[in-house]
């Protein structure tokens, strides 16, 4: 460490004891820089181009610091000098660069690809105020801007820039870099493209700003609100500048190291994460053609780069665009669309084939399957609906193209940082082995009937209760006990992952306690979720959840056996803090709809005991573990499928046959809700329940009831909880980001 100290020397004319924790961040930062970029980059002649319009990536000090195998170094070095590297890396800011699932993904995939030695980077867009920072004000939700670019960030600018055309102007681009270690092994970049003329500004009112300003605005914020035309557009703005530029940079570097274009795939893979790249097609085939490449090759060159994933069966990340919004914006782009989609339609006549449907809407994905050479979901329940159902006409002539690659998390950021007593654990019994070759994980079940062991595990999962507990007063001003049970449901808040269904177990459990029946242990339901902007729904349902919180803490009778918490402005560094510190994991979509889920990998990963559907890969859990060890429940998912195509789903019968249910619900917009809450919202949300309830939260409820109740129960029993625990821990292995990017590299990327 002393080139650490002699750099904090430099730096502020003082010893590391002297410092502010300020000053220590940012020599930390300095060093770490300095440390990837001596390690190197990988490189290659074939590289996988990541493109995703979200990168949830985290605060980065202490992953970087762990993968480069120094962590334990400097938190000494630090402490002998009175600091706390907790502490300073409370300073720097989260990135807010990601909204959920997908977004994650792309971070932990990132980090596997650099672990792997894999040559690869990430390309994505700078946003200057992130998603949004959430607020809840009067039990509501409100988004401000969420400010993360500082001076002493972890983004470095490149001397990279692009011209990139829209109808009537271009935009300069510039493209920073953010330096991605792998664990053990050389670093990636992340590239993030911006403009050099964002006004933030012209941000008022929460996250208001004018829409129509594209010189100004394009990269202020991820998902601009889309609930007008203007949004819309600027949507599709974004998409354009983040696909123009990575196409721009993946053909300078092809060329750069000897390709002649036509052999741009020995080069160069492409996977589109989700739609939102989709554009990339286009352009690589409108920037081959000003290189001399004609139409048909061009098309040809790009299907033998481009690889899609599919992240949900959902319509609306099946992105459409009117072709008229596309004239408007990237007139360039739509004489190819339109022939691709032509080229589709002499082949294959059928409107659900068409990349251009009769509407004018551009099927993003329609283009992507068609001119990609691979499709993959992201859980094996997932990939089957696909080739089965949502898109079973792409299937039928394309049976080649569809592939399955489970997703994964990095063991490095969800046990190795966020759960260091359990690592350590871990390595005591098992030796260091599966940091690197994460299936090792399963010598831990050769302990399952070793009571010491289990003893351990408790303890040290009561220990992160505690530690949990001290970052949900902060956030909450709620303190709760850590000899409860931690129930947690963390993930964006949508209806099918219906947070409502928890809420209506909830409202049981108080009416139950109001008429004496007390729960044999207290019980603290935790959730943590944004809601989109113009999800007005969703909102409704933090805005019950945190009605619920307030008359729970108010009740006397209620709050010493159970308590709400709903976190705010739920992010990455929130849920290192929730995740091992959690019992019960709610992973409770209705069947069919959740692709995969990553947060349930990570619960399990941490000995929390998954409570779900088989939805997404609780269905690979479930096979893993074994029923003992995980807690289902609701109907299946053919079931499911088939109400929706019976469409004889009818929440209101079921709401009207079962006085339980009706107790339940009507609760929601009883006296002493509407006391605390706004009624405006609440009722909105009871008649969505009883009139729509879209994702089937009635049809599932009793069931989850009478589950849940028995998982309570169980949780009695601490000795056989505990061997559930461990056989979760030691099962966890398969989920690896790194066993997926081995199967993504295997099966699509074929680089060495
Ligand atoms: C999510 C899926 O909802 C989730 O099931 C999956 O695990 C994750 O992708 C990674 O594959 N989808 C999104 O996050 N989508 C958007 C647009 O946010």
């Amino acid at each position: 460490m002393k080139a650490l100290e002699t750099m904090i020397q430099n730096m502020f004319h003082k010893d590391c004891a002297a410092c502010t924790d300020q000053e220590v961040y940012e020599a930390l930062l300095t060093y770490t820089k300095e440390q990837l970029a001596a390690k190197g980059y990988h490189d290659g002649k074939k590289k996988i181009y990541y493109i995703s319009a979200e990168f949830l990536i985290g605060k980065l000090l202490s992953n970087n610091l762990i993968n480069l195998g120094i962590y334990d170094e400097v938190a000494e070095f630090l402490k002998k000098n009175g600091k706390s590297l907790a502490e300073i890396e409370s300073v720097e800011p989260e990135p807010s660069l990601g909204n959920g699932g997908l977004g994650r993904l792309a971070a932990c995939f990132l980090d596997s690809i650099a672990t792997l030695g894999l040559p690869g980077e990430g390309i994505g867009l700078n946003y200057h105020l992130g998603l949004f920072k959430q607020v809840f004000e009067d039990n509501l939700q409100h988004e401000v801007p969420n400010p993360w670019i500082t001076p002493d960030s972890w983004l470095t600018a490149t001397d990279v820039t692009y011209m990139v055309p829209f109808r009537g102007f271009s935009l300069k681009s510039t493209m920073y870099s953010i330096d991605v270690a792998g664990y053990e092994n050389k670093a990636i970049h992340l590239n993030l493209f911006d403009i050099d003329l964002a006004d933030e500004s012209m941000v008022h009112d929460g996250i208001t700003f004018n829409k129509k300003d594209i010189l100004h605005n394009l990269t202020l914020f991820l998902y601009p609100d889309d609930s007008d035309e203007d949004g819309r557009k600027l949507r599709v703005y974004q998409q354009y500048f983040m696909v123009s530029n990575a196409a721009q940079l993946i053909l300078d570097e092809a060329v750069s190291k000897g390709s002649n274009l036509h052999d741009l795939a020995d080069y160069a893979v492409v996977q589109i994460n989700d739609t939102h790249p989709s554009m990339i097609i286009p352009e690589f085939i409108r920037l081959l053609g000003e290189r001399g490449i004609d139409f048909d090759e061009a098309a040809e060159i790009v299907s033998h780069v481009c690889a899609y994933t599919n992240h949900t069966i959902l319509a609306e990340a099946l992105e459409k665009w009117p072709i008229h919004y596309l004239e408007d914006i990237v007139p360039q782009l739509v004489p190819i669309i339109r022939k691709l989609d032509e080229k589709v339609k002499a082949k294959y006549p059928a409107e659900n084939l068409a990349i251009i449907d009769s509407n004018n809407l551009v099927h993003m994905a329609h283009m992507d399957i068609h001119y990609g050479f691979s499709i993959n979901g992201v859980a094996a329940l997932h990939t089957e609906i696909l080739k089965n159902s949502e898109l079973h006409q792409f299937y039928e002539i394309y049976p080649e193209k569809f592939n399955n690659k489970t997703n994964g998390i990095t063991f490095r950021r969800w046990l190795m940082y966020c759960n260091q007593p359990l690592t350590k654990f871990i390595s005591s019994l098992i030796g260091e082995g599966y940091k690197k070759d994460a299936d090792e994980l399963k010598k831990l079940l050769a302990y399952k009937d070793d009571q010491k062991v289990l003893d351990q595990l408790l303890e040290i999962k009561t220990n992160a209760k505690k530690i949990c507990k001290d970052f949900v007063l902060e956030n909450t001003g709620i303190e709760i006990d850590e000899n409860s049970v931690f129930d947690i449901q963390i993930k964006r808040l949508h209806e099918y992952k219906r947070q409502q269904l928890n809420a209506l177990y909830i409202i049981y459990k108080y009416l139950e306690i109001k008429d004496g029946k007390k729960p044999e242990r207290p019980i603290t339901f935790i959730f943590g979720a944004k809601a989109a902007p113009a999800y007005y729904i969703a909102k409704d349902i933090i805005h019950l959840l945190l009605t619920l919180e307030t008359l729970i803490q108010n009740d006397p009778d209620v709050a010493p056996y159970m308590k709400l918490v709903m976190v705010e402005n739920y992010n990455v560094s929130a849920a290192e803090k929730l995740i091992p510190a959690c019992d019960i994991s709610e992973q409770i979509s209705l069947a069919s709809k959740e692709a995969s889920g990553t947060g349930n990998m990570k619960f399990m990963l941490n000995g929390a005991i998954t409570l779900g559907t088989m939805d997404g890969a609780n269905v690979e859990i479930s096979d893993l573990v074994g029923k003992d060890n995980i807690y289902i429940f609701g109907e299946s998912s053919d079931e499911i499928i088939k109400h929706y195509e019976k469409m004889d789903y009818n929440s209101r019968a079921i709401y009207e046959g079962d006085a339980d249910i009706k107790k339940y619900v009507d609760f929601i917009v009883s006296e002493p809700m509407l006391k605390l809450g706004k009624e405006e919202h609440l009722r909105n949300f009871y008649n969505e329940l009883l009139n729509k309830d879209w994702f089937m939260t009635l049809l599932d409820l009793k069931d989850y009831i009478k589950v849940k109740d028995q998982v309570f129960a169980d949780y009695e029993d601490r000795n056989s909880w505990a061997k559930k625990m461990l056989v979760n821990i030691g099962e966890a292995g398969f989920f690896s980001s790194d066993r997926t990017i081995e199967q993504y590299n295997k099966d699509i990327w074929h680089l060495n």
